[in-house]
């Protein structure tokens, strides 16, 4: 189509560039609506989406059930503030903390102010539990890790951009190599003020990069005998995304059986965004058992929408859809059948050296430099043949398509993905 018959693309482009920070670089496409694992964009032309707003569409788009929930709600009481009481909070946080096995649940908004809380939590733990010297707390993290943007968390980000011209910085945590557990056991035992090891169980942002298996099952180990909180960061892996409930399942499945809740590494401190909403509505939560979350008194910690009457509505919706529909086995099943498909195409490829990941949060790597715009250019001919992705990375490709998506929608997705890699084979 001519550029000129792009007007209304172009004219949505130019007015966010004209009046919104240019805080993004989003790919030259202007979306105004979705459903499943369709996104429409203004021309009309109709994609699929496999990005899923990072992982928080698992549901798919505008599931009725969620925007229904949503809509009954909004038109019933909206916010209350905590000031008060409101009806539907104890609800959601039996709900949610039933549903991944925790004694309590402390609602916020966004991811990062769910990994933000986590962190106050471990560390209020940490001295007036494990006796740590006040102000002395250590968090060990990893590298290349993300957890978000907040002036804290961007202070243990080693991302130059994300981090650049943001100081003063936050103190108080260590940084080790990622999937490495003698990093792990080193830093514990040569430091005493530990409390804390926050993680991500599939390093998304860096990547898509899957720990070796038993990573974290043995790391949550060296963190009990250690007396050390071990902190999922699941806001990206999380509800259903790789194949099982949660990534720290592990290979421990609830089919045919009520899950036990207790996954194969159970978290000290369990952090929950994206998808707790099937991204209809911001809805974050950290969940802990009572040695850990009593340590959070009134007036410790807050926010003016954490746990609102519409985010539990939703969440609670959002929650009964991955189970209704068993998003979780439709993930492991798909994935396998994503990465088999795009290995017998990588069998013949000089472009593309790899795909990894688990359940339906995949990425390819491409053979050419980090600095080069290949991915990018992939993702523009992907754009042009009905599907969207972007690069993280440099060079790496992630796909995450909704966990709605079935099989026949899947295989069509494999064959616009190698049809257009076909297009950059040297
Ligand atoms: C952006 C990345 C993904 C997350 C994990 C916490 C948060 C995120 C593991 C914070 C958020 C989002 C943020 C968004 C793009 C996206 C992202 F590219 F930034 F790194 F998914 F990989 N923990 N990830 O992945 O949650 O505050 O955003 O709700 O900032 O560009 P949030």
């Amino acid at each position: 189509m001519a550029v000129l018959e792009k007007k209304a693309t172009q004219d949505a482009i130019d007015l966010e560039n004209k009046y919104g920070a240019h805080n993004y670089h989003p790919l030259p496409v202007v979306l105004s609506k979705g459903e499943g694992v369709y996104v429409w964009d203004v021309e009309g032309k109709k994609y699929y989406d496999f990005l899923s707003a990072y992982s928080a569409v698992n549901q798919g788009h505008c599931h009725p059930k969620i925007v229904g929930a949503m809509d009954e709600q909004a038109k019933t009481l909206t916010l209350t503030s905590r000031a008060f009481y409101n009806d539907m909070l104890g609800k959601y946080d039996k709900y949610a903390s039933e549903y991944f096995n925790f004694d309590k649940l402390l609602p916020m908004n966004t991811g990062a102010e769910a990994v933000e809380t986590a962190l106050k939590i471990c560390r209020k733990w940490a001295y007036e539990k494990k006796g740590i010297p006040e102000n002395k707390a250590e968090i060990i993290v990893c590298t290349n890790n993300f957890h978000g943007r907040t002036t804290t968390i961007i202070s243990f980000s080693n991302d130059e951009v994300a981090r650049n011209n943001f100081g003063p910085y936050t103190q108080g945590f260590t940084k080790i190599e990622y999937d490495n557990l003698e990093a792990l056991k080193a830093a514990i035992e040569n430091n005493k003020n530990i409390a804390g090891f926050l993680v991500e169980p599939i390093q998304g942002e860096a990547g898509v990069y899957v720990p070796s298996e038993g990573y974290l099952k043995e790391a949550k180990a060296i963190c009990e005998v250690n007396n050390v909180l071990f902190i999922a960061d699941e806001v990206q892996t999380g509800i259903a995304r790789t194949g099982r409930l949660l990534a720290t399942c592990g290979n421990c499945t609830c089919e045919n059986k009520d899950c036990s809740g207790t996954p194969e590494v159970k978290p000290d401190i369990l952090i929950l965004g994206k998808a707790l909403s099937g991204g209809a509505y911001p809805v974050s939560a950290v969940l802990a058992n009572d040695n850990v979350m009593n340590v959070i008194r009134p007036g410790n910690h807050g926010s003016t929408f954490g746990g609102n009457p519409v985010a539990a509505a939703v969440a609670m919706a959002a929650l009964d859809v991955v189970k209704d529909e068993k998003l979780a086995d439709n993930a492991e099943k798909l994935g396998k059948l994503f990465r088999s498909e795009l290995n017998k195409y990588i069998e013949n490829s000089s472009i593309v050296k790899l795909v990894r990941g688990k359940g339906l949060l995949n990425a390819i790597v491409i053979n050419d430099t980090e600095d080069s715009d290949t991915a990018w250019n992939m993702c523009l001919k992907l754009r042009d043949n009905g599907l969207l992705a972007k690069p993280t990375h440099g060079n790496i490709i992630r796909f995450a398509p909704p966990l709605v998506m079935n099989e026949e929608q899947l295989l069509d997705c494999v064959s616009i993905i190698t049809n257009t890699l076909k297009e950059f084979e040297k």
